[in-house]
């Protein structure tokens, strides 16, 4: 009976010698200690034997399961141990391989006609202001001369979220809620933004936009320092020698209201005039409702199409460019 068992050690020590997984060592398990186990078969024959022999005949089989649970551990050990080795040296860096190259991103170019901007105002005494994108009906209307009802609140078509907030149709709100916190102080601020209005996308026209709106307030403010900071702004974004008209035209929030436009030299070296942004001198209405005594101080505003710049600065033929996150064309800006 002790050679049987001892057999039985020696079977399962030859066989689990060559297994190199998991799954043919737990097959040998099963084939000696599982439930119908060669060695587990055997415990039964206990019961058959004199009551003197019986310890005997159970440390053998004790003694057998022992040693066959150890070197089934110490078999699954080494499985593990080398399926690390392999993973690790699959893992293992080759210093030697040369390093991925990252791909420089640009600075879009609705960026870096804001920087441009902030860059010629702040240079000029101007802070820069932020306004939400979501607005109430207030600022954005009321509070800029445009009561409900008012005819050119049709110049701007609208989203509306609740009955008295809009995605803001212009930066213009900003003057509004800037003049109420500054309660009655002197103002110089530009405000950059996003601007929404129910407009048609097309080459010209989008139905989201950017616009960098400006505002100055103070005592004895003239048309001409206006006419000044517009023209400066003009020679920092397209060289010295450009040249600016103010022609007449009308906002509800300005009086007197202009538009301004910049000569541009076409590739046949024809000139031509080009609207960038509409100002003027502000509403004695505004000031009142934001909080100045118009007798007492006074103001210009001006509210620059973002995308108006960009276009004409870099030569793009179509608003849509901007924002459809095409590589090739955003990738001309770089080291812009
Ligand atoms: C205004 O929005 C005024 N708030 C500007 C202003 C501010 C006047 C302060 C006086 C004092 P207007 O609607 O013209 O004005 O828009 C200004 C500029 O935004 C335009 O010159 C144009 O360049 C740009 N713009 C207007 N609508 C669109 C659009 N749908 N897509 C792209 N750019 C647009």
């Amino acid at each position: 009976m002790k050679e049987k068992i001892e057999a039985l050690v020696s079977q399962l020590e030859a066989e689990i010698k060559d297994t190199n997984s998991l799954d043919q060592i737990e097959a040998i398990r099963v084939k000696y200690l599982g439930k119908s186990g060669e060695l587990t078969q055997m415990m039964p024959l206990i019961k058959t034997l004199p009551n003197e022999e019986k310890p005997t005949f159970g440390k053998w089989i004790n003694d057998a399961k022992v040693a066959m649970e150890s070197m089934i551990t110490n078999a699954k050990n080494e499985v593990l141990a080398k399926e690390l080795d392999f993973k690790l040296a699959k893992e293992s860096i080759d210093v030697t391989l040369p390093g991925y190259q990252f791909k420089q991103a640009s600075i879009h170019p609705l960026s870096l006609v804001i920087e441009d901007l902030e860059d010629y105002f702040i240079g000029q005494g101007f802070n820069v202001a932020e306004g939400p994108e979501l607005e109430q009906d207030l600022y954005n209307f009321e509070m800029m001369n445009l009561a409900k009802g008012h005819p050119a609140r049709e110049m701007h078509d609208s989203f509306y979220v609740t009955e008295t907030e809009l995605m803001r149709t212009h930066t213009s709100p900003v003057q509004a809620r800037f003049m109420l916190q500054a309660a009655g102080n002197p103002i110089a601020i530009i405000s950059p933004g996003k601007t929404y209005r129910r407009d048609p996308d097309d080459a010209t026209h989008s139905h989201q936009f950017m616009q960098c709106e400006g505002l100055v307030v103070g005592e004895n403010i003239s048309f001409a320092n206006l006419k000044a900071v517009l023209l400066g702004m003009a020679r920092h974004l397209f060289g010295e020698a450009r040249e600016i008209r103010l022609r007449p035209s009308y906002f509800p929030f300005t009086e007197p209201s202009v538009e301004v436009d910049v000569m541009f030299t076409k590739k046949d070296g024809s000139k031509r005039w080009i609207e960038v942004l509409g100002a003027g001198m502000v509403h004695p209405n505004v000031l009142k409702m934001g909080g100045y005594n118009p007798e007492v101080m006074n103001g210009f505003a001006f509210g620059i199409g973002v995308e108006r710049i960009a276009i004409l600065k870099y030569g793009i033929d179509d608003i849509r460019n901007f924002y459809t996150n095409d590589r090739r064309f955003l990738n001309q800006f770089k080291g812009e």
